[in-house]
């Protein structure tokens, strides 16, 4: 401690010239009119919309940057431990309005652009969203570094800046799913910093020979080298100076072109290294649920992993500290087993590079990783053929071999002679090829392995690393509930409601949104009338701004006068969108068959799905072009088109959401028990008062803990039941005539051709008249069972609007705030490190 040093000329100068925070909005006007004049090199009379967003966008990165600057001069000045998130998707979604929440310069920036002439709403919405991810795991860790943020803990994230993020979806007149490029980066990207003086070399292929003097060290040569050039994006927390730093790289070729190659006349030849090096960031693989073993996925792993290592390395060198005290100094959280390359590659840094001894090398790396798991699906099992991983990372494959060898030795010593415990904990799966399985390399090369949600958290511990917590102990496997941060899904999605909130509970709305659990306040208010027609009224408000954005968008007319059934999520088989699919066809055969009394008393409802497929899931593609035709007849039917309308709403994205979630009466979490690891979107939706119809799966089992389970609609078979149903499906079958005729019915309609002329469904429908791997015919009946109570329910509107206040109200352990917590403590051991 000591006087700061200034390193050239007059400290008073500098201070003088030292840019602070906007505060007015004559402030604010003149730093969007210096950055249309300026960085935009435009003339007040030709600013559209999208100008007008620049410019606001880059005087709001403006203040970012001073308290960004700020929070790492902290960081550097009390050298905290750190914590690094690697994550292989940060979904992140638009900015500027979460920039200007966070920094509490809301009104001022819509005070100022109203001067200007411009509509603060119209500016918002030129904004195309970061959709750097595929769903659930990467806006959950766009949650955790908002919430890191805005409890001032020393977070990191390390990601890959792809050039195209997830694909946009097109649906095709017969209701395909059509993909195009996601070309984000386009207009510019004013949320991040270039930081083209921070550079690494990653190398792939080449040779790796071991030493022969015994130290078990490497030299590893040859092959192709890559440059990473980092990215970083600021992280503002909520109500707080803290802006962490999200580091994204970007792969460039080591030379720019080959200059002899170019010289000889040779222009193809020259630009060639180029393109293969550019294209490890390139573009986003759009898969949720399964690994295909490809080269570029691979190397887009290890350059991410690679790089990130060699940054915290360096981090960690400047400080001079014995390498010893590495896990002192830094916590690393493997998001999914995609990073998992970061385990081998702490071990060669150290043991090639630093020459440790593999003791102790591998003392620093079990202390420094901790993994979240996301998936107990076996196809979602990330594993690396070893003839690949030979090939692109030879000197990892040995370091593998070797951590095996080691493992699989103390197994054997606690377990003499079992050779079968030996084969299924072993790193590589025997087969041909043999694969290394990830999920074993993480767990046995981390401090703690957590699932993320309780449920989920058992059936890690119990299927598919039992073997693991029975060699290793309980207390190394350990459960964080997921969470999503409050600001971005309640204030910022449905500020009507946020504020009716705040006036509530008479207390600052930055003192609610940091402590969620005071939502209990509202509790007493549920029995106060005026209070549920605030409620109401701003619930309805919500469904006529999605209905106007449907018609805006698609030009399609939403009625805003009946329940809204909402079921948005990549579309899979294990989430059953098929279910429900299957439901509204019944709900409308039932329809047809009604007399107009029997009509008067049905409730309309409009049901929206969304989501986006793989582009190479089969069935999950034909499950949206059955919606979507399911659709055109439904809504042209006139017999029943005032009581049900569906839609699919093309290009589901985080902005979708936040029209979607606020309008919302009842939202469909309906997995098959046992296979929904958390899920999040069901807490967003509860957050915002929507009622939550689903399985007892995932985090719907804590919810309704939480909010009581009259509040939630739950059906179906539990997950100890599954296993049997499948066996019993394989070596005891029931025709799906027997077992469940309403849906034998709904599916021989389906063939009949209600929804067009063809066969193009039976695919699909034989998935479940066959195997049924999803149990849909052994919950078709619970299901319809449960819609039926929901219509029930909502008879009674003021019984409804109890429950949706009741929910929201117990919704308080959610917040990704106390999530992150628990990461921080239990996990990380790293502490808030405010600065004034
Ligand atoms: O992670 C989701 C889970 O399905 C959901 O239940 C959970 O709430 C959420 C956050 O914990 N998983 C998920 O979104 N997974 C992926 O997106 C994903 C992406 C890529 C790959 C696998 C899974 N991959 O192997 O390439």
């Amino acid at each position: 401690a000591g006087k700061e040093q200034w390193p050239r000329g007059e400290e008073e100068v500098w201070r003088a010239g030292i840019r602070g925070l906007d505060k007015t909005v004559d402030d604010i006007t003149k730093s969007v009119v210096n950055h249309v004049q300026t960085s935009l090199a435009r003339q007040a009379y030709n600013i559209d919309d999208l100008g007008a967003y620049q410019a606001a966008a880059l005087s709001v990165r403006d203040n970012l940057l001073v308290n960004w600057n700020e929070t790492q001069l902290n960081y550097t000045k009390k050298n905290p431990k750190r914590a690094y998130y690697l994550s292989l998707e940060f979904l992140m979604g638009r900015t500027l309005d979460n920039a200007l929440l966070n920094l509490g310069l809301k009104d001022e920036y819509k005070d100022g652009v109203q001067k200007l002439g411009f509509s603060i709403e119209d500016i918002l919405d030129k904004e195309r969203d970061a959709a750097l991810g595929n769903g659930g795991l990467g806006r959950l860790a766009a949650c955790y570094l908002d919430s890191g943020s805005s409890t001032e803990l020393p977070l990191w994230g390390y990601g890959l800046r792809y050039k195209y993020g997830i694909f946009q979806q097109l649906i095709s007149p017969e209701g395909n799913q059509l993909e195009a490029p996601d070309p984000w980066l386009d207009n510019q990207n004013p949320w991040e910093l270039p930081r083209l003086d921070v550079t690494y070399e990653i190398r792939f292929y080449g040779r790796s020979e071991r030493s022969h003097d015994g130290s078990g060290r490497a030299v590893w040569a040859g092959g192709q080298e890559v440059v990473a050039v980092a990215y970083d994006v600021m992280i503002p927390g909520y109500g707080t100076k803290t802006t962490n730093n999200l580091r994204l790289w970007e792969s460039r070729s080591k030379r720019g072109f080959d200059l002899n190659s170019f010289n000889a006349g040779n222009y193809e030849g020259a630009v060639e290294s180029s393109n293969s090096a550019d294209a490890i960031t390139s573009v986003l693989y759009p898969n949720d649920h399964t690994s295909f073993g490809k080269e570029l996925r691979l190397k887009q792993q290890y350059f991410w992993t690679a790089a990130s290592l060699a940054d915290i390395m360096r981090r960690f060198k400047n400080q001079n500290k014995p390498l010893a005290q590495f896990p002192d100094f830094v916590a690393i959280q493997l998001n999914d087993t995609h990073p998992t390359l970061a385990i081998p590659e702490l071990m060669r840094i150290l043991i090639d590079e630093e020459d440790l001894t593999w003791d102790q090398a591998w003392t620093i790396v079990t202390n420094t990783f901790f993994y979240t798991n996301h998936t107990v699906l076996p196809e979602a099992l990330e594993k690396w053929p070893v003839p690949l991983l030979e090939h692109v990372l030879p000197r990892h494959l040995q370091i593998i071999y070797d951590i095996n060898l080691f493992f699989l030795q103390a197994v054997e010593k606690k377990y003499p002679g079992d050779r079968e415990r030996l084969a299924r904990m072993s790193l590589i799966e025997e087969g041909q090829p043999k694969q290394v399985r990830m999920a074993h390399l993480a767990a046995i090369g981390s401090r703690k392995v957590n699932g993320v949600a309780e449920l989920h958290s058992d059936l890690v511990r119990t299927t598919i690393l039992k073997d693991f917590v029975e060699f290793e102990g309980l207390s190394k496997y350990s459960n964080v509930t997921n969470g999503i941060t409050p600001r971005r899904w309640l204030d910022q999605c449905n500020p009507e409601l946020s504020a009716l909130i705040t006036k509530t509970l008479a207390v600052d709305k930055n003192v609610w949104l940091k402590d969620l659990k005071l939502l209990k306040g509202l509790i007493p208010h549920a029995e106060d009338a005026d209070f549920r027609k605030a409620w109401a009224a701003i619930k309805q408000r919500n469904k006529e701004r999605l209905a106007a954005h449907v018609q805006s968008t698609l030009g399609l007319t939403v009625r805003t006068d009946a329940m809204f059934d909402v079921q948005i999520k990549r579309i899979h088989e294990y989430k059953r969108q098929t279910l429900n699919i299957l439901g509204v066809i019944h709900r409308y055969l039932t329809l047809k068959v009604m007399t107009p009394e029997e009509k008067a008393k049905v409730n309309p409802r409009v049901v929206f799905f969304a989501g986006k497929a793989a582009p190479a899931y089969y069935i999950a593609k034909l499950t949206i072009r059955l919606i979507v035709n399911v659709a055109k007849v439904i809504n042209g039917d006139p017999d029943t088109k005032d009581y049900l309308q569906l839609y699919f709403l093309p290009d589901y994205s985080v902005s979708l959401a936040e029209v979607l979630i606020p309008a919302s009466d009842i939202s469909q979490h309906i997995s098959t028990a046992g296979t929904e690891a958390s899920g999040t979107s069901n807490m967003k939706f509860c957050l915002n008062g929507g009622l939550l119809l689903g399985t007892v799966d995932g985090a719907n089992i804590e919810i309704a803990e939480e909010v009581g389970e009259s509040n939630v609609f739950f059906f179906g078979h539990l997950t100890p039941a599954v296993e049997d149903l499948r066996y019993q499906h394989l070596y005891h079958p029931v025709p799906i005539e027997e077992k469940c005729p309403a849906l034998a019915n709904v599916l021989n309609q389906i063939s009949s051709g209600l929804f067009g002329n063809d066969d193009i469904y039976e695919p699909l429908l034989n998935t479940i008249r066959q195997n049924d791997y999803y149990l849909l015919s052994d919950d078709f009946d619970s299901y319809i069972a449960a819609l039926a109570m929901v219509d029930e329910a909502y008879q009674d509107k003021e019984e409804w609007i109890k429950k949706s206040i009741n929910t929201t109200a117990n919704m308080g352990k959610f917040s990704s705030d106390r999530a992150i917590l628990e990461y921080a403590e239990s996990f990380w051991n790293i502490e808030p490190t405010p600065f004034k």
